[in-house]
């Protein structure tokens, strides 16, 4: 049976986050500010919904600028909320599991899946489980998504960006070649701007002028292995499998304590659920913790984190809550009253290696 593989990429997701938490936002301009205090206006924008993407505002652009795109329109510029935006990802992935066979969680709003099974090959299932899971997300968080569906991780990913927002693409196996021949070769995963200008130096401007190319030219250029995988890619194979666990470099929890609190045993003990929350995902996906975090987050909403790294990693429950006690108690030592707290554990490693890397130094 060939793969059906697909790619789930959530809606101006940081920006969404915000209409859902207040409604009366949408329709208007939205535009996330990660604001570096050193002006009212000085800081790059994160992300904007759609509405003030008609006015030219888009990721990575200066505050000032955007500002000055929508001088005169009703727009609200609201500061980052990481913490919060984990959330609500953290629960669209557990969404993605339980309706999937294995995901591979690819950045906070993305992840890749496989339902080989459970669409049984057949890319007329895979349609209705993917829309079942647009359905699912919506209902339980609001959140709109764009998937792609395809043979491989590569088709799936171009396909998720092919219709947005709020998009299905279903490539099958048969329509890849067709579906590449349209586009251009910076649409390929890991062709950046960089890649693409030596490529269009070379002539290669479009996935076909890619996927044409004889391979020694492309060897000449980028050395062996890269060549290797331009071709493949841009021909439509690709065999890299959905590995769960694989993208996943964190786990978090951030929770509303119920008031606000300088004391770092109330912080812990409202947090208890949560930890053993995280702590199960981690066991059930395999994974050992290093590196730990502390979050604090305080009533004008600053965000502060304290953070150890264990000399050997761990799953172990009472090291987390122990290492997590430790951490609260010093940064409440330094910071006032917390509104929100958080655990983040981090340089998660797989269980497996963690055995081969002992056998090997043994
Ligand atoms: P989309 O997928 O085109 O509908 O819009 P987004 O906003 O979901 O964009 P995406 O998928 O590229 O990025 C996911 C989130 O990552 C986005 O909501 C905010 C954050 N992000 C993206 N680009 C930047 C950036 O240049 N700076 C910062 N601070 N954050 C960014
Ligand atoms: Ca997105």
């Amino acid at each position: 049976m060939s793969r059906i593989v697909g790619h789930l990429d959530l809606d101006y997701f940081y920006a969404q986050v915000e209409e859902v938490e207040s409604p009366s936002l949408k329709d208007t301009p939205v535009v996330v500010c990660v604001f570096s205090g050193r002006t009212e206006v000085s800081g790059v924008v994160s992300t904007s919904n759609y509405k003030a993407r008609e006015y030219g505002v888009k990721s990575g652009m200066p505050i000032a600028l955007a500002k000055r795109r929508l001088s005169g329109v009703q727009a609200s510029f609201i500061p980052m909320d990481r913490g919060k935006y984990e959330t609500y990802s953290d629960r669209v992935m557990e969404i993605l599991r339980g309706q999937t066979d294995v995901i591979e969680q690819a950045g906070i709003d993305e992840a890749f899946f496989d339902i080989t099974k459970r669409a049984r090959g057949d890319y007329g299932a895979a349609r209705a489980l993917a829309l079942e899971l647009k359905a699912k997300i919506l209902k339980e968080e609001k959140l709109t998504c764009s998937i792609g569906i395809g043979p491989n991780k590569i088709v799936a990913k171009i396909a998720s960006d092919f219709k947005k927002p709020d998009g299905l693409t279903v490539v099958t196996n048969e329509e890849t070649i067709a579906f590449l021949s349209s586009l251009p070769t910076n649409k390929i995963y890991g062709i950046g701007p960089k890649t693409a200008k030596l490529l269009a130096d070379n002539a290669i401007t479009t996935v076909p002028d890619l996927a044409g190319a004889p391979i020694e030219k492309l060897e000449n250029i980028f050395g062996k292995k890269l060549a290797l995988y331009l071709h493949n890619a841009s021909n439509g194979v690709d065999d890299e499998p959905v590995v769960d666990g694989g993208g996943i470099s964190q786990l978090s929890r951030i929770i509303t304590l119920k008031q606000d609190t300088h004391d770092p045993d109330r912080v812990v003990t409202e947090l208890l659920p949560a930890l053993r929350d995280v702590h199960e995902k981690l066991v059930s996906r395999g994974l050992f913790f290093k590196n730990l975090s502390a979050i604090g987050i305080l009533k004008d909403l600053s965000q502060h984190t304290r953070s150890t790294t264990l000399e050997t990693p761990t799953d172990d429950y009472v090291v987390l809550e122990r290492e997590v006690r430790e951490l609260f108690s010093v940064l409440l030592r330094e910071v006032g009253d917390l509104r929100r707290a958080g655990v983040r554990m981090s340089e998660l490693q797989d269980m497996v290696d963690q055995h081969s890397l002992t056998e090997f130094t043994s």
